[in-house]
């Protein structure tokens, strides 16, 4: 029986247009999501948008429209991106779907009888922009502006249906200190110990100031808070609650292994989510993943400078140097740990030509002008069985298993361009082109290039989650199949190309000229319209 993998990213507010945090957090979770199921995992990864709350109701009103049609409208472009950049999400939930609604006021009609939900008087302060609200302890501490917006909080009273959090910091903390991984990476997950020692507050989770959102239920006029209805999406796409014919079957993927996000929301998701999971005596996911943000040129990025990454530029970056080329990037040099990376142009540019022109393009094509050139294209046999390659090549799988099991994929991203600089150094040091001038030399180049392509193509499947559209030209010129067309113990092995096959030349990544992208960060240009952004 297949084991199963599931990985979700955050659900994107539809009054935003896509841009690079979103294509980055849905590309890292792509990675992971291809990797598993290319080590024959079933896999489930879930995206989608989150569509209710003020901020969307706002932005409708501000275009006089209605609020569904600017969620259609967003939900669409989010869709069209995940088809464009060959995302392989298994489902792209909608919190204004019908299942997901329906859903929504089954949990919440099971907390409110389990307790854990009542109804109370509240006076704090709130954070309209992040509609979020914050204890007076943290409220001081933030003195009193919003974080991300810098707007003074607003003192609220309002009578609310009120979550228990405060019941469960026990069993949180307990919770922390038997899973010492999670929360990563390890700096963030020290903040949420920092921040739970404050102690934990009931939170108001219903709304009476607004209509745009989930009515709750037996409770006229009140609306669900939007963050309750939005992190319940991780079980309402699994139908934990009910579910209709679209989420049959899927309890198995419960509990998520990892959910990616950004830092900016991960008290959402290391307090409050395992708080509700545990009121409605649900697992808790494996772990909650925060990576940092990009930034642009060394500052924060803004539409007003013109060094936001918006949709049209990363189109720009995908037509200049190729989809594989972008999630490499994305992958491989972004903030997944706990500090921010900066884009521009001349650093991708750097990236792309070291990484991929010179090393995942060069090496096998090098490879393949040599089996063609000596050989006619056909494998040629190795008397010496791989020599010392099969040892070292299990241990480079083994370390790329793990790195991918850590969502350590930089780590794992390593493991291909390892084994590849390994066969260029192995070229360099035999000097095969040398040896061809000599037919006595024939069984030596023989086992040399067999060797090489033995090891091109098994650099090729460790990279194929990262480069799928090359990866997958990799393994047909190496004489594979692509994806998980094959088992895994069997792509995994050195050694498996059979003698005679054909070994084609390929061309992997072309080179492009450094200035094919014109301002630093290639963003477009600016319409000083837009608020600045995280
Ligand atoms: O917060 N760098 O949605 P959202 C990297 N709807 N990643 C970034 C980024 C940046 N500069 N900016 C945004 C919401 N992101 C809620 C989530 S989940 C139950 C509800 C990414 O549209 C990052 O993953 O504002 C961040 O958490 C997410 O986009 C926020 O997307």
């Amino acid at each position: 029986m297949l084991t199963s993998a599931t990985i979700t990213t955050p659900i994107y507010y539809v009054n935003d247009r896509p841009h690079i945090g979103h294509a980055y957090t849905t590309t890292i979770s792509d990675v992971w999501a291809r990797a598993q199921r290319g080590m024959g995992r079933d896999v489930f990864f879930l995206t989608g948008t989150d569509e209710h709350g003020v901020k969307v109701e706002k932005s409708a009103a501000a275009r006089g429209i209605s609020p569904q049609q600017l969620a259609d409208e967003n939900a669409a472009e989010f869709q069209r991106v995940m088809r464009t950049f060959a995302l392989t999400n298994s489902d792209f939930i909608r919190t204004t779907e019908p299942r997901h609604i329906a859903q929504v006021q089954e949990f919440l009609r099971r907390l409110v009888a389990r307790g854990a939900v009542y109804l109370g008087t509240f006076e704090g302060w709130y954070d309209e922009g992040q509609e979020e609200y914050h204890t007076e302890n943290r409220a001081r501490e933030l003195n009193y502006k919003s974080p991300i917006s810098g707007k003074p909080l607003v003192r609220a009273t309002e009578q609310n249906y009120y979550f228990k959090l405060s019941a469960f910091s026990e069993r949180i903390a307990q919770h922390y200190a038997a899973n010492p991984t999670f929360v990563r990476p390890v700096e963030r997950f020290n903040e949420m110990i920092g921040r739970m020692r404050d102690g934990l507050q009931d939170v108001p989770i219903t709304r009476t100031n607004f209509s745009w959102g989930i009515a709750m239920p037996d409770a006229p006029g009140h609306v669900v808070y939007v963050w309750i209805d939005a992190l319940l999406n991780y079980v309402t796409a699994l139908g934990l609650g009910g579910g209709d014919a679209s989420t049959q079957g899927r309890e198995k993927y419960w509990p998520a292994d990892y959910h990616i996000i950004g830092k900016e929301i991960l008290w959402f998701h290391a307090v409050i989510w395992p708080a509700l999971l545990m009121a409605l005596d649900l697992p808790l996911p494996r772990c909650v993943y925060a990576h940092s943000f990009w930034i642009a040129d060394g500052q924060k990025m803004s539409k007003s400078l013109g060094n936001f990454v918006d949709l049209p530029t990363i189109e720009r970056y995908t037509s200049v140097y190729g989809l594989d080329a972008w999630r490499w990037y994305m992958a491989t040099q972004g903030p997944i740990a706990a500090t921010d990376a900066d884009f521009n142009a001349r650093h991708f540019h750097e990236v792309y030509t070291s990484s991929l022109v010179n090393t995942v393009g060069n090496c096998p094509s090098r490879v393949g002008a040599m089996i063609g050139k000596y050989f006619a294209g056909s494998l040629p046999t190795d008397a010496d069985r791989g020599g010392q390659w099969p040892q070292k090549c299990s241990e480079v799988v083994d370390r790329w298993e793990r790195s991918m099991e850590r969502f350590d994929l930089v780590g794992a991203s390593r493991c291909g361009i390892d084994l590849l600089g390994q066969v260029d150094a192995m070229i360099n040091e035999t000097e095969p082109f040398k040896l061809a001038k000599d037919p006595a030399n024939t069984p030596r180049l023989s086992s040399i290039l067999n060797q090489c392509a033995q090891v091109v193509r098994l650099a090729g499947v460790l990279l194929e989650p990262f480069i799928p559209q090359r990866g997958a030209d990799l393994a047909t010129a190496f004489g594979g199949s692509p994806g998980a067309a094959t088992a895994w113990a069997d792509r995994r092995r050195y050694g498996t190309i059979q003698d005679g096959t054909a070994i084609h030349k390929v061309a992997l990544f072309p080179r492009v000229e450094a200035t094919a992208m014109a301002s630093s960060s290639g963003a477009s240009p600016s319409t000083g319209s837009d608020q600045p952004r995280q």
